[in-house]
């Protein structure tokens, strides 16, 4: 597995990413961006087809929200979610919700396309067993960002997330323990899957905004997916 070179002196565990079976190069190539970390780089090119398609099929029944954050700001990004959980955020603050606000309906199921992508590039990283039981599906129009934040309304963080771009091209900030570390940058294009647990679970990461632009794929916005295993704090 090839090291990031913008990232040499990064603390390595060696071994996280060496113990899957039939890992090699010929799958393509896995860049460990810190430890726990791990940069599969057009990995979800052969499926993106196949997930947008699911998307657009999904957000039929629960259509992208923009969703305010308990401070009173409207999000940027434009959100949804399929899986027996949806990441939602309101007055009340972040949390999982089996019901989508909006249509007082359960979120769609999630399609086995999602299932099968998520748990492969996870065991490819080194987290064989993952179970995706939620996944977050983000709009970025054209300034549309993500501030820096850690991942912590999932039950389990042992768990990793797993996070698919398509799509419009990214910038993606990821940082330390703390708000204030220094982030690393890295440029993630239509089809690039990034995983991230064990010591990675809780650093601070965010996106930067998203260029105007034109993908084949998407039109004029970047879409982002990431699959979770979460808990349900509470029906709505
Ligand atoms: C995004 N991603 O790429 C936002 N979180 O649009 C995330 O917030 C994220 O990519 C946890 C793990 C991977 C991610
Ligand atoms: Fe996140």
């Amino acid at each position: 597995m090839e090291k990031d070179e913008t990232n040499a002196a990064s603390g390595w565990t060696p071994g996280l990413f060496d113990q899957v079976p039939g890992a090699d190069a010929s799958l393509g190539k896995r860049i460990e961006l810190v430890s726990g970390a791990a940069f599969l780089p057009g990995r979800a090119l052969a499926e993106a087809a196949e997930l947008l398609a699911a998307v657009r099929r999904l957000t039929v029944r629960s259509d992208f929200r923009q969703m305010d954050t308990p401070g009173g700001r409207r999000m940027s990004v434009a959100m949804t979610n399929c899986g027996v959980a949806g990441w939602i955020t309101d007055e009340h603050g972040y949390r999982y919700a089996s019901i989508d606000p909006t249509t007082q309906r359960p979120w769609p199921p999630m399609p086995d396309a999602f299932v099968d992508l998520a748990r492969q590039a996870a065991t490819e990283a080194g987290f064989p067993g993952f179970v995706p039981n939620a996944c977050v599906i983000n709009r970025y129009e054209p300034g549309a960002r993500m501030t820096l934040h850690q991942d912590r309304n999932e039950q389990d963080l042992d768990q990793p997330i797993v996070s698919v771009s398509l799509g419009l091209p990214g910038v993606f900030q990821l940082g330390g323990m703390e708000r204030s570390a220094p982030v690393i940058r890295r440029r993630l294009e239509h089809g690039d899957v990034v995983v991230w647990g064990g010591p990675a679970r809780l650093r601070f990461h965010g996106v930067l905004p998203i260029e105007a632009g034109h993908h084949p794929a998407t039109g004029a916005c970047r879409l982002n997916l990431t699959f979770r295993a979460a808990r349900i704090a509470e029906s709505a």
